[in-house]
């Protein structure tokens, strides 16, 4: 692949979620090497650091429904900016979470670049809950919901107003644990997604033909690869706040990366949910820096 310019972007905050930790995934992952990762392919890479987060160790006890909603809030717009002006010097984004709600910051900027983008999830949730359909109240299973316009009018109009992608320039890849609100929006939306008895039946190759595809036939201006640790089987990504058994593997995670790579399409990339409290040794964080390796070109031979 071309040798690109990147800006790495940390984004410290836990408050998406109920289990603390998560605010630590920046420095696990820098400390796994992402930095030495990436320049040994050939690529320039900045750190640009990490995003203030305005909050202590918990946030206010806060509305039920969207938990820490204000800090929630304050971070993604400061994360919106950062990642605009990153686009604004040509530069690759990749952000470093911190929880999945950062992806509704990360989202709202690259739509100011990029105005018809595929979107690929790989999660083993769908993170398309709002708030009236929440179980839990956590921003972090909310973030692909808000981003095409659902849910919290706060959230959805973030940097700017309303939807930032389109519903069917998403696909989600390995998802096994889908809400009843999620399951009947997926459905009204008609939203691309590819969960694991998909992957077991037609093997992660063909999906991941099927991903880029349709991606060409929509001919979109762009694709952002959001990878939550999650959609991995916890037996190779233990340090995540919501571990869900029967997982893609190993394997099968890097062989879509490097089919990613090679379908050069990937304009921007996040790695959330990396939970150093909860994790074996840095084992999440070092398969989060593998599969930036392929993602980024790294070749066998
Ligand atoms: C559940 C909820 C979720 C990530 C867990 C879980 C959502 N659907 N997302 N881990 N990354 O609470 O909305
Ligand atoms: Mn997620
Ligand atoms: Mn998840
Ligand atoms: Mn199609």
């Amino acid at each position: 692949m071309e040798k690109l310019s990147v800006s790495m972007i940390g984004v410290s905050l836990d408050l998406g979620q109920s289990r603390r930790g998560v605010d630590m995934g920046p420095s696990a992952i820098r400390y796994a090497g992402v930095v030495e990762r990436l320049e040994a392919l050939g690529h320039q890479i900045t750190d640009e650091g990490d995003i203030h987060i305005n909050a202590g160790l918990k946030a206010e006890k806060s509305n039920a429904k969207l938990k820490n909603l204000k800090e929630v809030l304050e971070t993604n717009q400061k994360l919106a900016e950062k990642v605009e002006s990153v686009l604004k010097d040509d530069r690759f984004p990749l952000v470093l979470g911190g929880d999945h709600s950062i992806a509704i910051g990360t989202l709202a900027g690259l739509s100011t670049k990029y105005k018809n983008m595929g979107v690929i999830w790989y999660d083993a949730h769908a993170d398309m809950n709002t708030d009236e359909t929440s179980p839990s109240g956590n921003i972090h299973g909310m973030p692909l919901a808000v981003s095409i316009g659902r849910g919290d009018e706060r959230l959805v109009n973030l940097h700017h107003d309303g939807q930032k992608i389109k519903p069917q320039n998403i696909v989600i890849i390995g998802a096994r644990s889908i809400d009843p609100g999620e399951r009947l929006l997926i459905k009204e939306l008609g939203i691309q997604v590819y969960t694991m008895h998909e992957i077991d039946k037609y093997g992660m190759t063909t999906v991941m033909q099927k991903a880029i595809q349709h991606f060409e036939d929509n001919q979109v201006d762009g694709v952002h690869l959001s990878l939550d640790l999650d959609a991995l089987d916890p037996l190779y990504t233990p340090g995540v706040g919501t571990p869900v058994p029967g997982g893609v593997s190993y394997r099968e995670s890097h062989l879509a990366m490097e089919i990613l790579e090679e379908s050069g399409l990937i304009t921007s990339a996040e790695l959330v949910e990396v939970n150093p409290i909860l994790d074996e040794r840095n084992k999440t964080a070092d398969v989060a820096v593998a599969l930036m390796g392929s993602l980024f070109g790294e070749k066998l031979l």
